[in-house]
């Protein structure tokens, strides 16, 4: 009883569920998997890792991903199709290293993927690359989107508009900007001040670039506080993912260096939007990353650990397991989901 009094105090209301998890993909590293349904079927498009033999160090060097591989399923119990290497470093004009979490959007009749990348000055940029199938191959544009900065672009439709969420903060580079522009030194907000934002922007009619300047995704408290930097059990740290749930607009995220997976509700995309609570407790590895997706009627988190690789932070392996919701919208906390 004591376990549990502590587990809600912490918003964590654990799910009463036998479904396990299920690895994807068990002879590679896949991590941050995004997940939509085109044409009928379960398209995962994740991140590749791989053992490049760059040193672990605190700018995430080491997760030195140079392509990206689709999946497609047409039963969430059923074969994993790999449709192969879709893009690589190497045929992308602006690259200089390491593809970070990417995602994929449909408009009139053409495919998106919108990937991070470092430039050639080290900055992350965010690019865009086509493709006429979902499991592409997508051909790059030859200039990272214009204004773009930070990581983990992850887009979401709405009534025919679509909304790019994005940014990370420590090796995703989003500390280093205020109000859409560089600082000149790199300044992370006080414990007690306002904690960095997630941001969004509708995309333009083309898709092509931001059809207006990034705002901040504002996270309150109950009480209307905006949680602050220094609340590191619940401020976003980088990971961004929305969806809509009876009506309700679901922001959820990661939560970094405290590896929670938490979730906010609001009655727009553009928030602000409401602290609710753990969607799921850390798991093996540093990064915790997913995305949440309906298929058959059904509601599924995608997700990674590094349980098969024995733990190293950027070999991890994709995931998926069943989410559950309480009469009263809330996500049921999946917890121990590591085996
Ligand atoms: O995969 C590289 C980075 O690790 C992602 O962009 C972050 O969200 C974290 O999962």
């Amino acid at each position: 009883i004591k376990m549990a009094d502590a587990d809600l105090k912490k918003g964590n209301n654990r799910a009463n569920t036998t479904r396990s998890p299920r690895y994807l993909v068990p002879n590679d590293y896949m991590a941050d998997p995004a997940a939509h349904v085109f044409e009928g079927k379960l398209y995962i498009y994740p991140s590749h890792d791989w053992e490049s033999g760059v040193e672990e160090n605190d700018n995430g060097d080491h997760f030195n991903m140079k392509d990206y591989h689709v999946f497609s399923m047409q039963d969430i119990n059923g074969e994993v199709t790999d449709h192969g290497v879709v893009l690589t470093v190497k045929d992308i004009p602006w690259a200089g290293r390491q593809l970070w979490d990417s995602d994929v959007a449909f408009k009139n009749g053409k495919y998106y993927m919108y990937f991070p990348l470092k430039d050639r000055n080290d900055i992350f940029r965010i690019g865009v690359a086509i493709s006429d199938k979902p499991y592409g191959s997508f051909i790059s544009e030859k200039h990272p989107m214009l204004g773009s900065y930070s990581i983990d672009p992850c887009v979401f439709e709405d009534n025919g508009k679509h909304y790019m969420y994005f940014g990370g903060i420590w090796g995703g580079q989003l500390q280093r900007y205020r109000n859409n522009k560089a600082l000149e030194s790199a300044a992370t907000p006080a414990d007690d001040e306002p904690s960095i934002c997630s941001k969004i922007a509708q995309l333009s009619d083309d898709m092509m670039e931001f059809g207006e300047q990034p705002r901040d995704i504002v996270i309150k408290d109950k009480d209307g506080k905006p949680l602050l930097q220094g609340d590191t059990q619940r401020r976003f740290f980088e990971a961004s993912w929305v969806h809509k749930y009876n009506g309700k607009y679901y922001f959820s995220y990661s939560t970094g260096d405290t590896h929670n997976l938490c979730y906010a509700t609001g009655d727009n995309p553009y928030g602000p939007f409401v602290y609710q609570g753990v969607i799921m407790t850390p798991v093996v590895g540093w990064t915790t990353h997913h995305s949440i997706v309906e298929y058959n009627g059904k509601w599924y988190l995608f997700y990674h650990d590094s349980v098969p690789s024995g733990g190293k932070t950027w070999l991890r392996s994709m995931k998926v397991v069943e989410l559950e919701y309480n009469p009263d919208g809330t996500i049921k906390t999946l917890d121990g989901m590591n085996q």
